[in-house]
């Protein structure tokens, strides 16, 4: 898995191997070292997290991070929000390489800054802070940060946001939900995108609910069809209600 950053070391959760990582790390000193200096990273990244979501509180911002594999629709989904959502929303779009997510954006007529990671497979709290010296803050009420398309690594670091958006679609197939369990569990939201190319796969929805459903209990699945625009009424009545929730929070 990921080398660069370390993210594969999250087991906080039961795995018939977990007994065996444990004596591994126990018995390793070198290895040992390296978990407590990836503890020490996260543990930074949480607190530049929180002071992230401090500064969008204070201007009543409220903060979503978009994850998923590559090319799942999150772009478009950003897109076709633009057209749709009642709010003034921002996007920090987090790619490899390109500012092509970030262009899609703006030629949308909304404020888009590209952060490009280079090798890292996952945004942290401290690339997003990168874009904030320049992130509008007085004219936007809803903050969008589109992660790096990858349905492993980016659930691992807290990148500020409020909520999380879960974006899987039909092509990729209905086991990924329970083959990736970190990343739905961090779900808010789970969105089943490419709809309409559900006749073409053998993709089942009852049962991609109720996985869904298992590793995060009650979260809501919404079906999306980006090239009609079906299920996106539903997508902004979510983000409408936790808006509201995170106001409340606030006062
Ligand atoms: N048929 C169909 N195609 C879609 C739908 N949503 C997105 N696409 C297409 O899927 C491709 C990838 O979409 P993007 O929105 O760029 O995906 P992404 O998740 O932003 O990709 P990365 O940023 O690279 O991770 C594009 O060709 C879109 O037109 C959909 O609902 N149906
Ligand atoms: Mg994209």
């Amino acid at each position: 898995m990921c080398t660069d950053c370390g993210c594969s070391t999250g087991h906080n959760h039961e795995h018939n191997h977990k007994e065996t990582i444990n004596e591994d790390i126990k018995n390793n000193p070198q290895l040992n070292h390296k978990v407590k200096i990836i503890e020490k990273i996260l543990s930074k990244n949480n607190q530049m997290a929180d002071e992230i979501r401090a500064e969008f509180d204070k201007h009543k911002i409220t903060c979503f991070n978009m994850m998923s594999s590559p090319g799942s629709g999150k772009t478009t989904t950003l897109e076709n929000l633009a057209d749709k959502l009642p709010y003034k929303f921002a996007v920090i779009e987090g790619d490899l390489e390109t500012s092509k997510d970030a262009e899609r954006i703006r030629n949308k007529g909304i404020w888009s800054f590209q952060l490009q990671t280079g090798r890292a497979c996952h945004l942290d709290a401290g690339m997003v802070k990168h874009a904030l010296p320049e992130f509008p803050f007085e004219n936007t009420e809803i903050a969008f940060i589109e992660n790096v398309g990858n349905l492993v690594c980016p659930a691992s670091y807290d990148v500020g946001a409020h909520y999380n958006m879960v974006f899987v679609s039909v092509p990729e197939g209905d086991d990924k939900i329970e083959k990736y369990p970190v990343m739905f569990r961090k779900a808010d939201i789970v969105i089943i995108t490419k709809a309409d190319m559900i006749d073409f796969f053998d993709f089942n929805i009852d049962y991609a609910k109720e996985t869904a459903n298992k590793l995060k209990p009650g979260v809501p699945v919404v079906l999306l069809n980006n090239k009609t625009g079906e299920g996106l009424d539903e997508i902004i009545n979510w983000i409408d209600a936790k808006r509201k929730e995170h106001l409340k929070t606030l006062s």
